[in-house]
């Protein structure tokens, strides 16, 4: 390799893309990131880098001139609005069956993820990552990720008394009312920080209703786990606004085309560099349009033809149910969700009790659930339209209504409650049209080997939530960052 030939190259900096630049550089290796979103450094004109739930603006979307709120209608009324466009935090991504939610900037998905860090019980790994073992990964790798991410447990005294979670405990009331098993939740919020918001002694964040375009304090995203550690190294740059469009073979590793993005989102400058290893960290999403892209359009044609297959979407469905006048969720409600109800061995579903925070009292409890769903989606080349299409079908989601309802028929029956109709739509009860959660796409022992090094291409890898079969049975990122963990420390004990 010439001297202009950088050491690696990660694409994006979410989950995977931080743990492989951390521990390339630890190792010694000078990483280049590349990240198509923002560097979310830098206040606003309101002071504050992330803009509130409540009152989305242009930092909101990513190249949206109208807002796209997962919950579109509230009372019956839609809640979408019109806002400039900009290279804002939250892609909402169209594909023909579904809209996958992604973060976008320097911490990908933990700009915007509520949080919740979840390990699978490990009875269900053999359905999250059939031959990877279990022992390394639960004596190991998930204790690693859960130590670097943060990841701590909301006081169980303080749950109980504060007016925050007023709505968890209704949830976890009528949850135990007909006895399904519900579970306090690992997160990474500072919940010594929520305590002072609780006592208004500090600048509010869960407690303000921030989450989906990002937490101005708090949360422990990226920002303030993974990325000081990488910049500590002082062996990674870390470029924003720069979008990975090709890679391809030449001599001494390969050749990596970026444009470099203005904030409405146009192509000002287009810049080459070598690089020996590329590590693909785009997401599932992201990682799998480039690879299906590069495969069908020559740039790397040996690719092999499990690229762009095994995606899917968690099982992820949205519910609300109506309670009684004498079941409040309160007005003040956390933003960090902190309970959920586990009925995956009976029913194949793990339901979030989620916040709705208003401001206002709603009566309302809200639900995401994680089901056992078996429907598997394919990335492909569509060359006519110059884009990547997915084959997702929003009548799969029937699998995980299904699977959610084994819960909710329940706890409705019991409580004399019926679902809300207002907050997907009018007359909607499921929310069934979106993913939080995308996997796959690349996945682990098919599209690469045991380790995410792509089959075909020496020194090209792939280090995040695409290597995932497409379900986590809980939330996903920890067992991303643990994978991740896992898969570097062989590439860098093996192939450096
Ligand atoms: P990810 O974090 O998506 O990072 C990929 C990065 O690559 C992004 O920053 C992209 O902008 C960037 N990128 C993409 N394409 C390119 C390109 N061509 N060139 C340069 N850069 C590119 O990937 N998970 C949980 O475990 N708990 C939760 O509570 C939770 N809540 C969520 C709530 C919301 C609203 C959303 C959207 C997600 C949530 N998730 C949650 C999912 C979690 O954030 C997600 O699984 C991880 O972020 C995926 O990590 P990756 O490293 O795979």
């Amino acid at each position: 390799a010439d001297a202009a030939t950088i050491p690696a190259l990660v694409i994006g900096t979410g989950y995977g893309g931080c743990v492989a630049a951390l521990r390339l550089a630890q190792a010694g290796v000078d990483v280049h990131m590349v990240e198509m979103g923002m560097a979310w450094d830098t206040p606003g004109s309101d002071g504050k880098v992330f803009a509130n739930t409540t009152t989305p603006d242009q930092r909101s979307f990513w190249l949206r001139t109208r807002t796209k709120q997962p919950l579109s209608n509230f009372l019956g009324f839609p809640i979408d609005k019109n806002i400039p466009k900009y290279t804002g935090i939250l892609d909402a991504e169209e594909f023909s069956g579904i809209t996958v939610y992604q973060g976008r900037g320097v911490g990908g998905g933990s700009l915007v993820n509520g949080g919740m860090a979840v390990t699978p019980r490990r009875e269900t790994f053999g359905d999250v990552l059939p031959g990877v073992n279990a022992d390394e990964m639960y004596n190991t790798y998930y204790p690693r990720a859960n130590a670097e991410l943060g990841v701590g447990m909301i006081d169980p005294a303080w749950f109980d008394s504060t007016a925050c979670y007023q709505y968890a405990r209704v949830g976890r009331k009528h949850a135990q009312r007909s006895n399904f098993p519900f579970v306090f939740v690992p997160t990474v919020y500072d919940w010594n920080y929520m305590k002072q918001e609780a006592a208004g002694t500090v600048p509010k964040s869960a407690l303000a209703g921030e989450i989906l375009y990002g937490n101005n304090y708090g949360k422990k995203s990226l920002q303030k786990t993974y990325i000081p550690k990488i910049r500590a190294t002082g062996r990674v740059t870390i470029s924003p606004l720069h979008r990975v469009s090709t890679v391809r073979p030449t001599t001494g590793g390969y050749t990596v085309t970026i444009e470099q993005l203005n904030t409405t989102g146009d192509v000002v400058a287009t810049k080459q560099v070598t690089a020996a290893k590329v590590f693909f960290a785009a997401g599932s999403v992201g990682t799998s349009k480039l690879l299906v892209k590069l495969k069908a359009t020559g740039a790397l044609p040996n690719l092999n033809g499990e690229v762009g297959k095994g995606w899917g979407d968690n099982g992820n469905v949205m519910c609300g149910r109506a309670n009684h006048m004498w079941d409040p969720t309160g007005p003040l409600q956390s933003s960090i969700p902190t309970l959920g109800i586990d009925n995956w061995a009976a029913g194949g579903a793990f339901a979030e009790v989620a916040p709705l925070p208003t401001g206002i009292e709603t009566y309302a409890s809200f639900y995401l659930s994680i089901t056992k769903t078996p429907h598997r989606a394919a990335f492909s080349w569509n060359a006519a339209a110059n884009r990547v299409d997915l084959s997702w079908q929003t009548a799969w989601k029937q699998t995980s209504i299904t699977a959610a309802k084994t819960i909710f028929d329940k706890i409705n029956s019991k409580e004399g409650t019926i679902y809300r109709t207002d907050l997907f739509g009018i007359y909607k009860i499921w929310g069934d049209h979106l993913t939080y959660h995308p996997l796959g796409g690349a996945v682990l022992n098919r599209a690469t080997d045991s380790y995410g090094r792509l089959h075909g291409y020496p020194g090209l890898y792939v280090v995040d939530g695409a290597l995932i079969p497409g379900t986590t049975v809980v939330n996903p990122f920890v067992t991303i960052t643990a994978l991740a963990e896992r898969n570097i420390e062989k590439i860098i004990a093996t192939d450096l």
